[in-house]
């Protein structure tokens, strides 16, 4: 349904799928199916191992990837000596589901791969990262047949990547592609020598995470995830380049259609003076949930302006959204005006026909149509703020 797709973010699809689970059931029971389902989705674990040989910069890339410095509250270790041969798990600060494994080096004499597996326990890792920061060696083809005989996925990463670029550049006739291009095909072809069949080699480096080679790998690990684990992957990772910045809004749309669902259904009571019902706390965690994710927390955008050199007031002063000054009801509502113009009312008797159940609640369709549109039009301008902070402190920052 055209009209659906235009005035609304929400699917054809979503509204079949939310209608089979919720329209036989009695309020209560609906709000309770969708409450599962959105607790369901934060449960999901995501488990990455990231191993390789000593000085590698393993613990420097489980820092980077989790949006840490070196030398910040919770980060690992790193330095020019190894200083742990145990496997440690780092959580993410914000997405505590999701563990980054600091895994012991290989590489050492009598190094062997199942051995290695078996020890580091290889059945909990949703896939591996295998970090080389020179050539690849007989350990690393080793390690990485053996993880596929187990049946796990993993990543080849050439680390330290700026060191190099930085090499390069004192040359004539620098050209950072092709530079990129053949030291990237080296890998591979060394890879190849020692037993690879088809080997694709990402180059990276901790200390510019967001440079280099860091979507492809991003987009390759999305795509070979289970779909489930999509979702908690793309919310985790740093907002460090413009397409995981635009992936991350394509995920929490996703979304959209449930949380203003559920805010209709819990509220029974009208917004004073407006014809629609929500539930302002659900509407305000989830708007702070977009501010997490695309890091524009206050705490994240701290970090930001030590790394960038620029101040707090330059990065809001970037900022457009309504909200960036405060989540709370007024602001909430700030957002109405827009959305509640083009809601369309032949929209809103479709919606409500399917859900029966939205008749219920106090002006459901309404509440429901108008409240979707609000999280569209906050997650809209928040990831334009995200981006646009992401453009001004790109090159000093990440
Ligand atoms: N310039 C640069 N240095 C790096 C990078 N990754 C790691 N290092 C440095 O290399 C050394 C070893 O890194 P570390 O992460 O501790 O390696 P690990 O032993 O594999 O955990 C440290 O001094 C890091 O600062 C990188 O991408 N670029
Ligand atoms: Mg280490």
């Amino acid at each position: 349904m055209d009209m659906l797709e235009d005035y609304c973010i929400i699917t054809q699809e979503d509204l079949e799928d939310i209608k089979d689970s919720i329209s036989t059931q009695d309020l209560p029971s609906a709000i309770n199916t969708i409450k599962e389902y959105l607790k369901q989705q934060d449960l999901v674990e995501l488990n990455i191992g990231v191993t390789g040989e000593s000085g590698s910069g393993k613990s420097t890339f489980v820092n980077a990837f989790r949006g840490l410095g070196d030398e910040e509250e919770g980060s690992a270790e790193t330095g020019p000596v190894e200083t742990t041969m145990e496997s440690k798990d780092y959580l993410h600060p914000k997405y505590k589901n999701v563990k980054v494994w600091d895994l012991p080096g290989i590489g050492t004499p009598n190094f062997k791969a199942d051995e290695y597996l078996k020890l580091v326990q290889f059945e909990r890792y949703d896939f591996f990262i295998i970090i080389g920061s020179d050539r690849f060696r007989e350990c690393h083809t080793q390690l990485a047949k053996e993880i596929m005989r187990m049946g796990k996925k993993f990543y080849f990463v050439r680390s330290k990547m700026d060191i190099c670029i930085t090499a390069e550049k004192k040359k004539k006739n620098f050209d950072q592609k092709k530079t990129l291009d053949t030291i990237r095909a080296d890998c591979e072809n060394g890879l190849r020598k020692i037993g690879i069949e088809d080997p694709v080699v990402f180059l990276i480096s901790g200390c510019e995470l967001g440079k280099y080679d860091l979507n492809q790998l991003q987009e390759r690990m999305e795509k070979e995830l289970p779909q489930h684990k999509r979702r908690v992957l793309m919310l985790a990772l740093p907002n460090i380049t413009l397409e995981i910045n635009e992936k991350k809004k394509k995920i929490l749309e996703a979304n959209i259609g449930k949380v203003a669902l559920l805010s209709a259904f819990v509220a029974t009571v009208p917004v004073p003076g407006l014809s629609i019902a929500m539930d302002f706390a659900i509407v305000k965690k989830e708007i702070e949930t977009y501010y997490n994710t695309f890091g524009l927390d206050d705490p994240s955008l701290k970090k930001l302006c030590e790394k960038s050199g620029k101040t707090i007031e330059e990065l809001k002063s970037l900022m457009k959204s309504p909200l960036r000054f405060g989540i709370n009801p007024a602001s909430i509502l700030s957002l109405l005006g827009a959305a509640s113009l083009v809601v369309a009312e032949n929209a809103v008797e479709y919606v409500a026909s399917l859900i029966p159940i939205l008749g219920t609640v106090v002006a459901g369709g309404m509440s429901y149509m108008t409240v979707s549109r609000m999280l569209k039009r906050a997650l809209d301008d928040i990831a334009e703020d995200a981006r646009n902070v992401l453009i001004a402190s790109v090159g000093t920052a990440v």
